[in-house]
């Protein structure tokens, strides 16, 4: 699948993200309609080490089972451990070529918040792009001003066109707004990880674009 499609619905967890057990989490969001999945494990008290390891471990196989993309927020050395799908990367991580020296041809994915950002990110050749806030959110602590869809229209206008996703508050009523902006895919963590039924209705609001026998 390319890989445009398979941002389309992007469930992005760790375990603090989770009232439950995150493999429960994630397998019901992937029979929800999840496209492709994230690991980032960050925040007070995430797990670190063995633990966090094991976890990563079992959340790939789920993924695996469904024919999921399984991706590895920051930690390269990780995902190149598991074997993963790829890497997603802030500005304030690693180095993007360093890290795209690492993983070789696997998926990298980096955040950019302006056209600046989102060009020198595609020179050192990032597959897909994390475009954020998108809307206010208390999940991440340290995110940058919102500025709304606005700033995907105005990666577009720039004349970027490499794959890329809205982040930060998107859920059911705003998630429309961001695809019209020009976003291939949203990406979300708290609507999908503490709504049960929220990736159904989501994936069920992106296909019905393509088909019209889906009702929302
Ligand atoms: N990057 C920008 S906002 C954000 C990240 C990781 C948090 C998104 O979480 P939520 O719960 O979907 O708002
Ligand atoms: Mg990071």
């Amino acid at each position: 699948m390319e890989l445009k499609k398979q941002l389309e619905l992007y469930f992005v967890m760790g375990s603090v993200n989770c009232d439950r057990d995150p493999r429960e989490v994630l397998t019901k969001a992937l029979e929800g309609g999840v496209t492709m999945f994230q690991f980032r494990e960050k925040g007070d008290h995430c797990l670190d080490g063995d633990d966090k390891v094991e976890l990563a471990k079992d959340l790939q196989k789920i993924c695996q089972r469904f024919g999921i993309p399984f991706i590895v927020n920051d930690d390269v050395e990780l995902a190149l451990l598991l074997d993963a799908d790829g890497v997603h990367i802030g500005q304030e991580d690693e180095d993007i070529e360093e890290v795209r020296r690492k993983i070789g041809s696997k998926i990298l994915g980096v955040s950019a918040h302006n056209v600046e950002e989102a060009k020198r990110a595609i020179t050192f050749e990032a597959d897909y792009l994390g475009v954020g806030p998108m809307f206010p959110t208390t999940t991440k602590a340290d995110i940058r001003k919102v500025e709304g869809p606005s700033v995907i229209k105005k990666i577009r206008t720039a004349g970027i066109t490499i794959p890329l996703v809205g982040i930060g508050g998107i859920n059911e009523n705003n998630a429309p707004e961001v695809i019209q902006a020009g976003a291939d895919g949203i990406a979300i963590i708290s609507a999908i990880s503490r709504v049960p039924g929220t990736a159904r209705k989501l994936s069920n609001l992106l296909r019905a674009r393509h088909d019209p026998e889906i009702v929302e």
